[in-house]
């Protein structure tokens, strides 16, 4: 009798779990986070990603597609009915159709599904029919992972903090100035709140372009349909004790906390726990020709973005997470294409280095991690040119400002990357050795193969790295 119950109670158990578990176990999905600062390449590298999964001639360091394992990949609409659309169709026209160009830039959240039918491997692979997985590629700014810090931040400390730092910024003159004016212990008055706001995403925006990151909170840059709603109208404020209900500090500090709860925590919550992989790009290069000051922002920012995978610090995170954590990260330098070949193991040595920090750490959390250097989408070729009495490894592309062909030379990226990042560290303004510039190529008009994809540099190995054994 009791047994029998038990057995019932097992069955039934087991039934109702079928119907989730076995969409689950027969079809698996892997959902894959590409993040990266403004401008860093995550656009391109979804597309030309998406693009060379599904004719993956060119995509030799992938065993599953270099072994003919994967039989077939194709587009499916995603799970998240509420989350835009990556538009890889428009973002592919725009790469690869008649007169190429760079995508639009996009400043929000977006996601894909890619399906993929595999052929099993294995003792078992004459027995088995082929099995299928799906890739959820979701794309967002890496600016949001920074807003983490701000969880375990008061309004007081978070404006305390932020009005330490402007005094030392010219491109907050203008908001200290509005400061003056204000007594926040009046009652609040919308004009007023909108004009502070207005004024302090000015200077986040003045603020990031001069290359400094701790531009937080990152939606003020990236409002999104967000734009013009109380979450965003706000601004760091003096502590004023006298400010009693209804003061302007008073709202103040309420919408900093909805910021907190109504855009950051959801970001968290519904996007950052469900990834298993993540791939990290830095637009290295970039930092490099703007000087030391630059990289080392970038290597503080790295380091801040990648805070978030370590969740041990974060109470909330860790409590969203429940034992789950990222599978795996890649570390990706893009755009390698504007140097010639030779000099890859520079680049590769130097996003080591830029990324070692936050790699150990995430090492110490249980993840897997490597560094690379790639081109999401190839548009140079090489060529050695005699320069007095040697050769010099240059690129050659369209250039993106007059669409004439030119060869270039970037300058030599030093064997230790430490020449780079030590005399970042100690506030170098301008780098000693070597000169390093900056040339901005359009995308080459493409004629592709029937079953290949638009070239690219080590975008297998990448996928490889971040997919390759689940296929
Ligand atoms: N040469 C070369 N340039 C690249 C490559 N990938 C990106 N770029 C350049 O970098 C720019 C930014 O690339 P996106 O993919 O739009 O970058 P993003 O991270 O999506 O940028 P936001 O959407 O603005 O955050 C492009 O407009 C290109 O100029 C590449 O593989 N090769
Ligand atoms: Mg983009």
């Amino acid at each position: 009798m009791v047994l029998s119950t038990m057995a019932e109670g097992a069955v039934r158990g087991l039934d109702s779990l079928g119907n989730s578990v076995s969409a689950q176990f027969f079809e698996p999905t892997l959902r894959l986070g590409v993040t990266g600062l403004a401008r860093a390449g995550k656009t391109v590298f979804i597309t030309s990603l998406v693009a060379n999964l599904l004719n993956r001639g060119r995509m030799l360091q992938l065993d599953a597609a270099r072994s003919g394992r994967i039989d077939s990949a194709y587009l499916q609409p995603q799970p998240d009915d509420t989350v835009p659309r990556f538009a890889y169709e428009d973002h592919l026209a725009a790469l690869t159709g008649p007169n190429p160009h760079w995508p639009d830039s996009t400043r929000a959240v977006s996601e894909l599904r890619l399906s993929l039918t595999l052929r099993p491997r294995g003792v078992l692979a004459g027995l088995q029919g082929s099995r299928r997985l799906h890739l959820d590629i979701v794309d967002y700014p890496g600016e949001w992972l920074l807003d983490l810090a701000l969880l375990d931040k008061t309004y007081t400390q978070w404006s305390t903090e932020v009005l330490t730092r402007l005094p030392a910024r010219q491109s907050a003159a203008g908001y200290l100035q509005l400061l003056t004016s204000v007594d926040a212990a009046v009652a609040h008055d919308e004009p007023q709140a909108q004009a502070l706001a207005a004024a302090f995403t000015a200077y986040l925006q003045a603020a990031r372009e001069a290359g400094f990151y701790d531009c937080t909170p990152g939606r003020f840059l990236l409002p999104g349909d967000l734009a013009g709603s109380p979450v965003l109208t706000f601004a760091p404020l003096a502590r004023d004790d006298s400010a009693g209900r209804g003061s302007l500090w008073r709202e103040m500090e309420r919408r900093f906390e909805a910021y907190k709860a109504k855009v950051v925590k959801p970001f968290f919550r519904d996007h950052f726990t469900k990834i298993d992989r993540q791939v990290v790009l830095v637009d290295a290069l970039s930092a490099i020709h703007s000087g030391p000051q630059a990289v080392e922002d970038l290597r503080q920012a790295m380091g801040d973005v990648l805070a978030a995978f370590r969740p041990g610090r974060n109470g909330f995170l860790t409590s969203l997470l429940r034992g789950k954590r990222v599978e795996k990260i890649l570390f990706a330098a893009t755009k390698a294409d504007h140097l010639h070949h030779q000099q890859h193991p520079q680049m590769t040595a130097i996003i080591e280095a830029l990324t070692r920090a936050a790699r150990d750490r995430a090492q110490f959390a249980g993840a897997e991690t490597a560094a690379l250097a790639l081109a999401s989408l190839r548009a140079t070729t090489e060529e050695m040119r005699p320069h007095e009495g040697s050769d010099l490894p240059c690129v050659r592309g369209r250039l993106l400002s007059t669409g004439r062909q030119a060869a270039f030379y970037p300058g030599a990226l030093p064997d230790d990357p430490a020449q780079l990042l030590a005399p970042a560290r100690q506030g170098a303004t301008h780098w000693l050795e070597g000169d390093y510039q900056a040339m901005q190529f359009a995308p080459a008009e493409l004629q592709l193969k029937p079953g290949d994809g638009p070239p690219h540099i080590r975008l297998d190995r990448a996928a490889e790295f971040l997919i390759g054994d689940r296929l």
